[in-house]
Formats: C-alpha cells, structure tokens, sequence
C-alpha cells in the first residue's frame, strides 16, 4: 500500500533558522510553507525531488504533539510518512491489522493532502503518517525508481 516514502518530519525549535540550514547546507528548496492549527505546527516543505520531502515542523504551542515532543526528547525526526494511493482505504486495512489510528477520519495536510497517524508504539516506535495528495510535485511513484532525476 505504500508508494512511496513522502516526507520525514523533524521537530525543530526555530522554523526559520533551519530552513536556512537545510537550503544552505543541502541545497534543497522550500516547495511549500503551512501554518496548520489543527496539528499545531508551522511548517515547509523542502523538496528532495517530486513526491519526496524533508518536512520541517516548529510547534505553535508548547502542548502540541511537536511541542511536547520537543520537551522530552530535543531536536530530531518526528515522523515518517508513506504516500498511499488511497487514506481511507489504507486507514480500513490497518486498522483491520491491529494497529492503532490516532485519527478516526483524515485531516488536512500540507500542499492539500490529507493525512492520518499510525500510533508509534504499534509501529516499532516510528510515529507514522499516511498522506494521500493529487499534488501535481507529488506523483504517485515514479515510473523508474532506480534513476533518480533532477
Ligand atoms: C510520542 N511518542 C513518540 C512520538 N511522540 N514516539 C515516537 N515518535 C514520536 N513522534 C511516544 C512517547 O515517547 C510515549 O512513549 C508514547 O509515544 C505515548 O506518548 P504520550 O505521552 O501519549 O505522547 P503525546 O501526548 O505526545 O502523544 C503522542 C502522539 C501524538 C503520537 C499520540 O503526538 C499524536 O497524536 N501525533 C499525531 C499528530 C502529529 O504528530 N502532528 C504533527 C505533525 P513512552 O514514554 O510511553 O515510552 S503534522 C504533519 O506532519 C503535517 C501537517 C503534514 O505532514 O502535512
Ligand atoms: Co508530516
């Protein structure tokens, strides 16, 4: 069910002070820029290439998932998520497999996907999303996985 590897989101304390990290260091740019009340974050996309992201995620309030997240554990990778052709079909599957969603229904994510998350402690300790976009920069899969382009 997954297609590709979309994003890996990593909690950061300043937005903008590592965006410059990552665009300098990297090379990499920013595709898209969010603030999402809902999942409590400030957030940009920095492309990889079409349909693979690093997501970088500021909390907007100190009890937020990356706020609290950044209490107890510090700077790091948050979250990795999978697209999948289909959230609610891949939410039914799942959820028949045992393993617990931390959403009942998907939520608006970033670049107009939408998203759900898989509980971390059903997943070997890897907070997980799920994220279903017609994005055009987020392609489905690419038609050669082993050629990787500009
Ligand atoms: C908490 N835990 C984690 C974790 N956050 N483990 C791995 N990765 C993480 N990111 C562990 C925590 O250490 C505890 O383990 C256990 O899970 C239960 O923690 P808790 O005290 O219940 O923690 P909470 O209240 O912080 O809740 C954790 C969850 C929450 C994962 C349930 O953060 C959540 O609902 N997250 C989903 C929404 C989200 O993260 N949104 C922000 C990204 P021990 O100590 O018991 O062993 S938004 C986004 O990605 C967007 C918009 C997008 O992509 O478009
Ligand atoms: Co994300």
């Amino acid at each position: 069910m997954f297609v590709r590897i979309d994003h890996v989101g990593i909690a950061v304390h300043d937005l903008e002070e590592k965006i410059e990290f990552f665009t300098k260091t990297f090379g990499l740019t920013v595709v898209a820029r969010e603030v999402n009340e809902e999942q409590g974050v400030k957030e940009a996309m920095l492309r990889v290439r079409d349909g693979n992201y690093v997501q970088l995620l500021e909390p907007l309030t100190p009890d937020s998932p990356v706020g609290k997240f950044l209490a107890r554990r510090g700077e790091g990778v948050h979250h990795v998520a999978f697209g999948v052709p289909d959230v609610a079909e891949a939410m039914r599957v799942i959820d028949a497999r045992g393993v617990r969603l931390l959403d009942e229904r998907p939520r608006h994510g970033s670049m107009g996907s939408s998203i759900a998350f898989l509980h971390p402690k059903d997943v070997t300790g890897v907070l997980t999303e799920l994220v279903q976009s017609d994005h055009p920069g987020r392609p489905l899969f690419h038609g050669n996985n082993d050629s990787p382009e500009g």
